[in-house]
């Protein structure tokens, strides 16, 4: 039934004559923007080396320090390769193996009964462990619809910035990563792109060899702020005012480009009185910078061009993340950026996809399709779904994700976890926090072992990726272990059935303009292919709104009885928002990703690790100074009820007030046994339902 990708002639090349080395084209599958054309050296039935396709425009032949070492990954000696059973007690991590058979029996027994009481007991929790058509959402989606599952909101990342954009421009779209190279300005806001978008960085530092600007707004003093021309450093959650600020000076000095704004933007009158309620002065005390330094990003912004902006998730995890990306997403049409495809701003271009939803994950074989569909569980709210959901969640599947170690609130989502009459099926690589709490531990393949094909949100390729080498021990794609689970559960449509190819053919529109002269296995021969996306899409308009306009006011807002114009929302956690609770627990603490980890994947590779041996937080001297925290020493990290407790790295690049804690580790790998999702809270987002992990109150205390 399931095809076997590894037989498929697609993208495997002789290195060069007689019997040697073959080179497979592969993608990279990590949740970062880069996603990056992958060469695989395989010799004898082993993967002897990754490397970044160096035909591959914007790869360019190099891989992150992580994913160069994805040998090491897929060969570790703690992967899963058998599946398992849970001996000891939920949590504890004790299983024994099994045959796939009674797996697949113990599944296909407990998800049946469920569904024939009460499908929405059943719920899928997947993110971008992979971010493939096929092993994503291709397979599990389809099983899940069929029978009547919860749906799952995938919210944890990118909700809110994706809603700010939906919004204003009318989706996931913008500028061309690779057009960066002609700006003159390039305004890196909320991103730290040397750690986790390096080939953007890349592109940027050519610009700047070719005269480009660069300046970085962001709190923290990063890698990346070090080595721009500027930095400006806002308090956290501020962003939406410094953007109200700089349109107010823009718009004030007369610095706009009238015609661009009269035939392309929809509401500016109202978005003209929303802004000029954020003059300098009230912006500068709002984000705690100087009146001075918003008019000159202002000045800056409007006077050289073409300017442009790469925002990324890094400021949209706080109360008003959608409102702050939705300020930030109109300056380009104020400025008349647009016009040229170095100028616009970038967070996600993912829209630019012909994706064919209905095709990839068969929503239609949902029971009440199109008009009842069953309820949907908010992934970054499972603490809550886990303890009060009705009717409750009686069994979980958990796929590409690691979500006791990453969804806020941790000790609520362990004690669901922990649930006794809840039934936990994980399919993993390795045994996460998340797996620890398995009833059933499913071994899953890794990218260098399957089929996919993948989009992304940082360029404009489809990327394939063909299995370098079978599958190691008993693994098995996802795809496989849902296309199994289906058949046990005697459930035969077609659909349940697709071969992985039939799958990626499925999830694009192959006949759209996009991808005109591309078929399946032209990409999977040649490792990508470029969208046909014009360079400057919205340089005279034709924004993927209702009205086509970029719009400043959103009339799709104001029908839902919400603000249609930007605003700056504080954060609910912030010395100017919650004065009692900032004199009790002053630092507000952040938790951007680490440079040698993938969220939390890889923090189990110890050649990774390097100087990351344990989990560490970075703290003003002074601030350290003034809590007796001495420099390498224990530091416990607190809310009212919460705590963990990490190693202190007193570092005068945070900013006073400010601690950060380079996520995301395993709990298990932290000294109390909890990593930094301890004390972050289940509270969502203005827009988009999303949680908020950068906006967090905490205290901080010496230990030992
Ligand atoms: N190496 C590595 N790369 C990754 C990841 C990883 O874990 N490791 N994760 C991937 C994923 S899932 C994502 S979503 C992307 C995220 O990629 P980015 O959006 O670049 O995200 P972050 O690194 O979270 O944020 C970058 C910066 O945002 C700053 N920041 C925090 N709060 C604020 C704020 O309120 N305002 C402003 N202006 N800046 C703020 C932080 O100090 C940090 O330096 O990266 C991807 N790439
Ligand atoms: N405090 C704090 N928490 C955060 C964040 C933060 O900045 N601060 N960032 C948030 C963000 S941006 C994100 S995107 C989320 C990320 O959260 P997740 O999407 O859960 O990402 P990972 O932690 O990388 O876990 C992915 C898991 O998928 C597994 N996996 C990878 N490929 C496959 C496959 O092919 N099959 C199967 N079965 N498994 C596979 C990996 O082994 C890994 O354990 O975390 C969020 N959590
Ligand atoms: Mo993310």
């Amino acid at each position: 039934m399931s095809d076997n990708p590894s037989e498929s002639a697609g993208g495997a090349h002789r290195a060069g004559p007689g019997t040697g080395p073959r080179v497979v084209r592969a993608a990279c599958p990590h949740d970062c923007p880069d996603t990056c054309a992958m060469l695989i050296t395989v010799e004898d039935g082993r993967v002897t080396r990754v490397a970044g396709d160096p035909d591959h425009p914007t790869t360019a032949g190099t891989l992150c320090a992580k994913v160069a070492r994805y040998r090491e990954r897929t060969y570790s000696a703690e992967r899963l390769l058998r599946p398992m059973r849970r001996v000891g007690r939920k949590g504890e991590g004790r299983f024994e193996p099994i045959t796939w058979d009674e797996a697949l029996d113990l599944a296909a027994e407990r998800l049946t009964a469920i569904a024939a009481r009460e499908p929405q007991g059943i719920l899928p929790y997947s993110y971008a462990g992979t971010m493939g058509w096929v092993q994503g959402e291709g397979m599990g989606s389809r099983l899940f619809h069929r029978l009547g599952a919860s749906l799952l909101d995938r919210t944890i990342c990118s909700a809110a910035g994706m809603a700010g954009l939906m919004y204003t421009l009318g989706g996931s779209v913008g500028m061309d990563v690779e057009r960066y190279v002609d700006s003159r300005l390039i305004v890196i806001w909320g991103s730290n792109p040397i750690t986790s978008s390096v080939h953007f960085w890349s592109i940027a530092q050519e610009a700047k060899r070719r005269g480009a600007r660069l300046i970085a707004i962001d709190p923290y003093r990063s890698d990346t702020a070090l080595k721009c021309h500027q930095h400006i450093a806002p308090l956290p959650g501020t962003d939406g005012a410094l953007a109200l600020g700089i349109a107010q000076v823009l718009i004030a000095e007369g610095r706009i480009d009238a015609d661009y704004v009269a035939r392309h933007t929809l509401g500016f009158e109202a978005y003209r009185e929303r802004v000029m309620q954020y003059p300098p002065d009230r912006v500068a005390s709002i984000c705690g910078l100087d009146a001075a330094e918003v008019v000159d990003l202002a000045r800056q912004y409007a006077t050289i061009s073409p300017a442009a902006i790469r925002l990324n998730y890094g400021m949209q995890r706080t109360r008003g993340g959608a409102n702050a990306v939705r300020a930030i997403a109109s300056l380009p049409a104020l400025i008349g950026a647009w016009r040229d495809p170095a100028g616009g701003v970038l967070l996600s271009g993912s829209g630019h996809y012909p994706v064919d939803g209905v095709g990839w994950t068969r929503p239609d074989l949902m029971p009440g399709w199109p008009d009842r569909l069953p309820r949907t569980i908010n992934m970054s709210t499972i603490g809550e779904a886990l303890e009060s959901a009705d009717p409750p969640i009686e069994a979980l599947v958990v796929y590409n994700a690691n979500p006791v170690a990453v969804a806020p609130d941790s000790d609520r989502v362990i004690r669901g976890f922990a649930r006794e009459d809840l039934f936990t099926i994980v399919l993993e690589h390795f045994q996460t926090d998340t797996a620890d709490y398995a009833d059933l531990l499913l071994p899953a393949t890794t990218q260098l072992e399957h089929f996919d094909l993948h989009k992304t949100y940082g360029h404009r390729y489809v990327v394939a990726n063909n299995p370098a080498i079978a599958p190691l021990g008993q693994a098995k794609p996802n795809s496989e272990i849902f296309r199994l689970l289906a058949r046990r559960m005697g459930l035969d449509d077609p659909a349940l059935a697709a071969s992985d190819e039939e799958i990626a053919a499925a999830a694009l529109d192959w006949r759209d303009p996009r991808l005109a002269g591309s078929s399946l296995a032209s990409i999977r021969e040649r490792g990508w292919v470029k969208l046909r996306v014009a360079d400057a899409p919205f340089a005279d308009g034709g924004f993927p709104t209702p009205s086509g306009k970029c719009e400043l006011s959103s009339p799709r807002l104001q029908a839902m009885g919400l603000d249609p114009l930007p605003d700056h929302l504080p954060p609910y956690e912030s010395a100017s928002s919650d004065p009692a609770l900032a004199a009790r627990y002053p630092l507000q603490l952040i938790s951007p990703p680490a440079r040698n980890f993938m969220n939390s994947t890889f923090v189990n590779i110890t050649s990774l690790r390097g100087a990351d041996r344990e989990p560490a937080c970075e703290i003003h001297p002074d601030d350290a100074a003034a809590r007796g925290i001495g420099a390498g020493g224990g530091v416990r990290l607190f809310t009212a009820r919460r705590a963990f407790r990490y190693r202190a790295r007193r570092n005068a690049l945070t900013p006073r007030g400010v601690v950060v804690a380079w996520g995301v580790w395993w709990h298990k790998m932290a000294a109390g046994g909890r990593n930094v999702n301890a004390v972050t809270s289940q509270a969502l987002t203005d827009l988009g339902r999303a949680p908020t992990f950068y906006d967090c109150l905490v205290e901080a205390a010496r230990v030992g």
